[in-house]
């Protein structure tokens, strides 16, 4: 695979796994999933920063997004000159379910660090989702997993991805939209 093309098959592919964490930051607030409760070590289970509401509304964003995905990929394949993967519905729900648990156990693990709600954790911020969201997709769907994700769309989405999730998060601090630019 040419490399350009690996890149925009990557950067599609993974699309419906970047979205969810991005709308749950539009949709955030309300209840936190963990209720307020306390872990063993005094700091909370998750925090305040996991909502019930941001991670239904992120998850369901990033499912819409793949349907849509899937409705214009003939068009954009013949565009572009490229085969661009369909979603099957398990995966339309695994890629972004995924990586919001992806992000929901950095925060478990963040809080067990001593963390508090906000702070940075280098490379677990910026490969958490992607690592859930394509081991719970390889379980659920291992056919088509094998299929889309070779190794170097893989390798692809491990470079791709930190570099997009800190510009994203940049611009959404940039426009007030994040209280931290991570
Ligand atoms: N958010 C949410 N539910 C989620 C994930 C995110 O409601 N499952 C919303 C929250 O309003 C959160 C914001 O999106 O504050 C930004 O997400 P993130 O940076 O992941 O959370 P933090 O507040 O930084 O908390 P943590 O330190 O636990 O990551
Ligand atoms: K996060
Ligand atoms: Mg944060």
């Amino acid at each position: 695979m040419h490399a350009v093309e690996a890149v925009v098959v990557a950067f599609w592919t993974m699309l419906p796994a970047y979205v969810p964490n991005n709308a749950a930051v539009l949709a955030g607030g309300g209840r936190p999933i963990d209720g307020g409760r306390t872990w063993r070590d005094g700091n909370r289970l998750l925090g305040d920063g996991k909502t019930w509401r941001g991670t239904l509304f992120g998850t369901l964003a990033g499912a819409a997004l793949a349907l849509v995905l899937n409705a214009v990929a003939p068009a954009v394949s013949s565009g572009l000159g490229l085969a661009l993967p369909r979603f099957p519905l398990v995966v339309a729900l695994t890629l972004p379910f995924g990586a919001m648990l992806g992000d929901i156990l950095a925060s478990f693990l963040k809080r067990r660090s001593g963390r508090e709600r906000g702070a940075a954790f280098p490379l677990l911020d910026q490969l958490d989702f992607v690592v859930i969201a394509l081991a719970l997709t390889a379980v659920a769907a291992p056919g088509w997993f094998r299929d889309t994700f070779t190794l170097t769309v893989v390798v692809v989405v491990l470079v791709l991805t930190p570099a997009l999730h800190v510009l994203t998060n940049g611009i959404a601090y940039l426009l007030g939209l994040k209280d931290e630019p991570w």
